[in-house]
């Protein structure tokens, strides 16, 4: 390649190809409180997580827990899932009630600052965790991009209380630090280490790929329902495959940020095209 040819590959990877949808991006950093979110995105490069109290309006609680409720009808398939915790996947393809949790500005605002432009939603799940489960393996999020650490972390994760978060019914479990850790599991003494997020229903803990966490144990009387929503950068493989799990027509009802995130977007100059086209010609006439 000559040098000219070098520079103009450069610019091209940079630039935006798709002429008649232009890169769009969410306008959630005008929407929050500048001061707050530096404080909290310290404490997210301090910790690895911040816990956020009292989002969500009791109102909205109650729509979430009458809408998912009837859908979760089946415990996990093997010790990772919970043998005692009920999982919803494809949660998008099922209910729209869980989309203001995705896009909540407090959220995009914490991921605008964090990743790069074009970041998606990875999964989505609602997790009931029934009375008498035990602990989750500690893991990270990001351990499926097989990266050495420490590095910095590909995705980001929401765990939203629906219930109360206890120690006794499985609040979600963190290491605080943890994100900063090189390779291999973590030791007895750092796993000695872990803390439960206590918080009130409504609130929600957000954290990076790269921080060792897991459910918690339920030893209480009640089950303990959340929503999780997890991100990655625009470039890496998501977890959940929604171009397959969720019909165009569910997609074409959901807001520009919510289809973004899904993958009806394109990561300069054309990661994500569809026959050589921006993703979102697929959804013209569907809305
Ligand atoms: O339910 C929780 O608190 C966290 C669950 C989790 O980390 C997972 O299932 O990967």
């Amino acid at each position: 390649m000559t040098t000219s040819k070098q520079e103009d590959f450069d610019s091209y990877v940079s630039s935006e190809t798709a002429r008649k949808y232009k890169k769009s991006a969410s306008d959630a950093l005008s929407k929050v409180d500048r001061h707050m979110l530096d404080k909290q995105l310290a404490a997210v490069q301090r910790d690895g997580y911040v816990i956020i109290p009292n989002v969500l309006s009791t109102e909205q609680l109650h729509e979430i827990r009458q809408e998912v409720s009837p859908l979760l009808d089946s415990t996990g398939r093997n010790d990772f899932e919970g043998a005692l915790t009920q999982r919803l996947y494809s949660v998008i393809a099922k209910t729209f009630v869980c989309n203001p949790l995705v896009e909540h500005p407090l959220i995009l605002a914490l991921l605008d600052s964090l990743f790069q432009p074009g970041y998606l939603l990875s999964q989505l799940q609602v997790i009931n965790i029934l009375p008498g489960e035990s602990q989750q393996a500690i893991h990270t999020d990001d351990a499926f991009y097989a990266l050495p650490r420490p590095r910095q972390a590909l995705g980001a994760a929401t765990v939203w209380a629906i219930d109360d978060f206890t120690t006794e019914n499985g609040g979600t479990v963190v290491i605080p630090g943890s994100h900063q850790w090189g390779e291999g599991g973590p030791s007895d003494e750092q796993l000695s280490r872990q803390i439960h997020c206590e918080m009130p229903a409504g609130s929600v803990v957000f954290f990076l790929g790269t921080l060792w966490h897991g459910g918690g144990a339920n030893r209480s009387s009640s089950s303990r329902l959340a929503i999780t929503a997890q991100y990655c950068e625009g470039y890496c493989r998501t977890q959940e495959n929604f171009s397959l799990s969720i019909p165009l027509k569910r997609v074409a009802q959901c807001s520009e940020d919510i289809k973004r995130m899904l993958g009806y977007s394109i990561y300069g100059p054309f990661m994500g095209m569809v026959d050589g086209k921006h993703p979102k010609r697929l959804l013209e006439g569907l809305a």
